[in-house]
């Protein structure tokens, strides 16, 4: 296996808008990344991943991109993008840009051009089709934020295909000049230094030609056998690597829905020169009552089930991207662990345990550091994003669901409980802002905030810090083979690391209550890296404390 830097690196992803606010708008920006750069530092992260801070209209929140070489008004300039950079640089902190290139902004120069004649040289920028009639669209496609996936539209009596909002129509990466377009774009932010992409669901960007209706699902047909991974996917990304990713010192990873062990080993094959590494939603984006919505919690089997499935299958072949949640997620200790008072911390320190203790590269949501919370929701008119809401008005106002039955589904799971600002204080608005902010701050930042967590040794905090350095010390940590133990287990998720002589062994209690694990003999009485807990490992059997994890080394 090749060892290169962004497999040993911590990735920590930056929602902008709602990280800092240095102009009290109430919505973060680019001068307020920059003066959080040390607190980073002192975290202890390798990567900055920023989401999208490009021009937007914000339909939803800069994944609709109306110039791909221009900063969001709200964000700053290129200047402060600049000084970011460069700052970051000097700290030894590298960025990665969302790189969101299946869909552009409806108010993009290229769609304005396209929309506007059937002759336009952009016209085949995008995805047109003639309607089965006046009124009824292409055919029976839904978007992944509800309603049709096509647009009317009247200036030629088409519709254009969009897969998210109707405001991000998406491009036509059959036209090899949308193609080159974007290598130009991307290969001018390499230009300037940046570190690498993330890339916004990048399996969707090839679609079969033909288009026929998808199998019905809730409310509109499935188009995911013709827009996933569809039939140039690979190409396209070999071009992108080829003429962009393999000129630079970058790292890449790709958001790719609907991507399966085997493919991953494709897309991010050690020698298939296409990505570095995808993400996965394998265990985040398992599907509940109402197509996503849901409020059950994943038995813990399942989830052993999974994550072991990538740790084994990927080993020597691909690499893994490790995250519990980022901004289109609930918070990690909402969903995975118990943030009920008593419990949050003890287990937002144990699922760190068990992300970071694995193979591949963990990503840190913003404020998962602090085990910041869900929100606790009070009626629609907290809602700013685009999917919660949509998804309230489709499920609810048809009359499907009652509001009562929905209601929890949309509290456990719905993206801006990931969007509420950072909690840097105790001061009014989190420290966040001295303005409004643009959606609310959760009410719980007088007791979860970076200042109280950085000045107290035993905090959330301290423990990734702990995590991260444990990752720069033991290669075994990055490098391992894994293997997982008691895989029946509905409170226990233990496994073990191996590299040469050097063997982990990982135990982390999912489960509320105390549990008793014998300790494997190779392991009695041998050096505790890490735990959360106080207790003591020189014995074989022991009880476990309710959320306790610990990582034994044999050295
Ligand atoms: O998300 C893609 C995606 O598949 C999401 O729709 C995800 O499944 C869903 O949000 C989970 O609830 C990416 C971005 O991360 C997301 O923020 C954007 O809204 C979306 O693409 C469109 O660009
Ligand atoms: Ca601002």
């Amino acid at each position: 296996m090749k060892r290169t830097w962004w497999k040993e690196a911590v990735i920590y992803q930056i929602y902008p808008r709602s990280f800092m606010d240095s102009n009290g708008d109430g919505i973060g920006d680019l001068k307020g990344i920059t003066s959080r750069l040390d607190y980073l530092k002192y975290l202890g992260i390798d990567v900055i991943w920023l989401s999208p801070i490009y021009k937007s209209p914000n339909d939803d929140n800069g994944y609709d991109i109306s110039d791909y070489r221009a900063i969001m008004d709200e964000f700053g300039t290129m200047e402060d993008f600049d000084e970011l950079l460069n700052e970051a640089h000097k700290r030894g902190l590298r960025i990665v840009m969302d790189l969101v290139v299946n869909h552009t902004s409806d108010e993009h120069k290229w769609f304005m051009e396209s929309r506007s004649s059937k002759d336009n040289a952009c016209r085949d920028y995008y995805i047109w089709r003639e309607g089965k009639d006046n009124s009824t669209p292409p055919n029976n496609w839904g978007s992944c934020f509800g309603g049709s996936a096509w647009e009317y539209d009247k200036t030629t009596n088409m519709y254009y295909l969009h897969l998210f909002s109707k405001k991000q129509p998406d491009l036509n990466w059959d036209n090899i000049e949308v193609r080159n377009n974007i290598f130009d774009m991307m290969t001018w932010w390499c230009e300037k230094g940046i570190d690498g992409f993330r890339m916004d669901v990048i399996s969707m960007i090839s679609k079969t030609k033909e288009m026929p209706d998808g199998e019905m699902t809730d409310f509109y047909g499935d188009c995911s056998p013709y827009c996933i991974h569809g039939p140039n996917i690979h190409k396209y990304l070999q071009e992108m690597n080829e003429k962009v990713l393999s000129k630079y010192d970058i790292m890449s990873v790709g958001e790719t829905p609907g991507v399966t062990t085997e493919l991953a080993k494709q897309y991010a094959g050690e020698d298939t020169h296409e990505l570095n590494m995808v993400f996965h939603f394998e265990l985040v984006d398992t599907h509940g009552k109402y197509g996503k919505w849901t409020d059950e919690k994943l038995p813990l089997t399942d989830l052993k089930k999974i994550m072991s499935h990538w740790q084994t299958e990927l080993y020597g072949k691909a690499w893994n991207s490790l995250f519990w949640d980022n901004h289109d997620q609930p918070r990690a200790v909402s969903r995975f662990g118990d943030d009920t008072s008593g419990y949050r911390e003890i287990s937002a320190k144990m699922l760190a345990t068990c992300l970071h203790m694995m193979q591949g590269t963990p990503y840190i949501y913003q404020g998962e550091e602090l085990g910041m919370t869900n929100f606790p929701f009070q009626s629609m008119s907290d809602f700013r994003d685009i999917e919660s809401i949509n998804a309230y008005k489709e499920w609810c106002e048809s009359g499907q669901v009652s509001q009562e039955a929905f209601w929890p589904c949309l509290l456990f799971r719905s993206r801006d409980n990931a969007r509420t600002p950072m909690q840097w204080d105790d001061t009014p608005q989190a420290g966040f802002t001295c303005g409004s902010p643009w959606i609310s701050i959760n009410p719980n930042y007088t007791e979860i905030n970076a200042k109280s967590e950085t000045a107290d040794p035993d905090s959330v905090f301290h423990y990734y810090k702990k995590l991260i350095a444990l990752r720069k010390q033991n290669p075994v940590i990055v490098y391992g083979r894994y293997e997982l133990l008691l895989s029946d287990s509905e409170e226990l998720y233990v496994y073990t690391r191996t590299l040469d002589n050097e063997k982990l062994l990982v135990v982390c209690n999912f489960s509320g209550r105390e549990t008793d694990f014998a300790i494997p003999d190779e392991f009695v009485g041998k050096a505790c890296l890490i735990s959360n807990a106080e207790n003591t490992y020189d014995k074989a059997d022991i009880i476990l404390k309710p959320y306790e994890a610990f990582v034994l080394s044999n050295k």
